[in-house]
């Protein structure tokens, strides 16, 4: 069985969880991290003292979109991650994407969510929503071209922007209209996994 280490209030951890529900995958998930800690056990698996790792038969795999990567080729054959070069290429650039707009949203994200109101810094958060603005422009122009980011079918591509467009427009972070994006998210809501376990309260 799989066995995934990190809390779900984590947007790394939230990738690999759903994931493996879109594959089937039976997988028991231990928090680690944040206010759960990491012991040596853990730190001997992930000496980068970060979230998620998994576990599957003598696999053990950090950096969590090496992980969705890894568990959509080993379990899911070519359905959520493409062959094809270029299709899979096409899909891959969002997921690296995401770590550009990860960077661009975390103050808002530290600011509105993890911080008090007295701890906060308004500018700084001002300057992450603008980025954010920014970057979704790129994304909706994209999805005015196809319906995911994968192509014409969900897939990898999806996974990680999928997870933080939800904190996006959960924390009010769209001042523009970006409905293409907005579509995206109404169909990543429909998917079981998706609304299971990216849809919990930002904490
Ligand atoms: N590039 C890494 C980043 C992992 C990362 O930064 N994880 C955060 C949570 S999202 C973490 O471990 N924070 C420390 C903690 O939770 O204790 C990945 O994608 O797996």
């Amino acid at each position: 069985m799989l066995t995934i280490w990190g809390r779900l209030n984590s947007h790394n951890v939230k990738k690999v969880v759903w994931l493996a529900d879109e594959l089937g995958l039976s997988y028991r998930r231990h928090d680690v991290g944040g206010a759960f800690g990491m012991d040596d056990a853990y730190l001997a698996k992930n000496p980068n003292a970060l979230i998620p790792t998994i576990e599957d038969g003598d696999v053990v795999l950090w950096e969590s979109n090496a992980i969705v990567r890894y568990l959509a080729a080993r379990h899911g054959g070519d359905a959520l991650w493409p062959g094809d070069p270029v299709q899979r290429a096409l899909a891959d650039r969002w997921m690296d994407w995401q770590f550009s707009y990860a960077e661009a949203q975390r103050p808002a994200f530290v600011g509105l969510v993890r911080q008090s109101p007295e701890q906060r810094d308004a500018d700084a958060i001002e300057r992450a929503t603008v980025a954010c603005g920014r970057m979704m422009t790129i994304l909706d122009a994209a999805l005015s071209t196809q319906p995911w980011l994968s192509g014409d079918a969900f897939g990898l591509g999806d996974v990680p922007v999928g997870v933080y467009a939800h904190t996006f427009f959960a924390l009010g972070l769209a001042r523009a209209p970006v409905a293409h994006v907005a579509d995206w998210y109404e169909r990543l809501k429909a998917r079981p996994g998706y609304a299971a376990n990216v849809m919990i309260p930002l904490t």
